[in-house]
């Protein structure tokens, strides 16, 4: 058995939830499995609010908008560095209005707010540690969307490092998340490209690569439900594992990271 070690924690004190709409029947998905049930997927979501909540972190959870069927995944039209929020500019055409939904609640929320000009950026492909901010060039994120992101978490700050994702992965942050400023799980496949070279990196179990989006929000590491090997990897080396249903969402290729858009206010305001 591993010795338990220090993991230092990563703090917030906000989170911005969306409801699920109706329309999340319609979310965009690689392969059809079915679709999610909209009173199963809202039960899953208040749960997933719930748990935030009981880190002791303010938790806002927005109104469901119809016309965009993945709005649920607040994560991908907006990062806030610092207090500040960012617009920016989801890869998919069916998602390009979510960020102008969001940003007047960016506005009430956060303490700027700084639009992407141009490209395409996934805040699903962005894994942002207390120096860096690590962003996967993916089919939903391109150079132009880097490039001008760049600048702007320069100014506040962070340095920006494109990783090349492999492509048979949706999003960055499918297949990794960031357990606390040193330490990375990550799926296998996706340690194997050494983008995590620096990092300790906790790889999921052989079968469990779905558990690789976590969210390390203030104590514990909130994990997909399902993952026995992988949870026993994390507890083993000294993290809370909390576990939550994410069924309704995986049918929609959405994980535990996207259906929140997490934050701390300098002030704690
Ligand atoms: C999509 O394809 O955009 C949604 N159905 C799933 C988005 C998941 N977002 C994320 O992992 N950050």
């Amino acid at each position: 058995m591993t010795a338990l070690m220090e993991n230092r924690s990563i703090s917030f004190t906000h989170a911005l939830c969306r409801a699920p709409a109706g329309s999340v029947t319609d979310g965009l998905r690689a392969v059809d499995q079915g679709d999610p049930d909209p009173v199963a997927f809202a039960r899953e979501h208040a749960a997933y609010v719930a748990a935030l909540r009981a880190t002791g972190a303010s938790v806002t959870v927005l109104p469901a908008l119809e016309e965009f069927p993945d709005s649920v995944f607040i994560e991908d039209p907006a990062l806030v560095l610092n207090g500040v929020a960012i617009t920016l500019r989801p890869g998919a055409p069916s998602r390009a209005g979510e960020a102008a939904a969001l940003r007047p609640d960016l506005v009430r929320h956060c303490a700027g707010v700084i639009d992407l000009p141009e490209g395409a950026v996934d805040g699903g492909d962005i894994l942002c540690s207390d120096s860096e901010v690590m962003v996967g060039l993916s089919a939903r994120t391109d150079r132009a969307g880097i490039a001008a992101l760049r600048p702007i978490v320069e100014d506040l700050g962070y340095r920006l490092r494109l990783v090349e994702t492999p492509p048979e992965i949706l999003h960055f942050k499918t297949e990794s998340s960031l357990l606390d400023p040193e330490t990375v799980l990550a799926t296998p496949r996706l340690a194997a490209t050494g983008c995590f070279a620096g990092y300790r990196v906790i790889e999921t179990a052989e079968g469990e690569e779905a558990a690789a989006n976590a969210v390390r929000f203030n104590a514990p590491v909130f994990l997909s439900a399902g993952h026995p090997r992988t949870a026993e990897r994390l507890a083993q080396t000294g993290y809370e594992v909390v576990e939550l249903e994410t069924m309704q969402a995986a049918l929609v290729d959405g994980g535990l990271s996207c259906m929140s858009l997490r934050y701390s206010m300098p002030d704690g305001q």
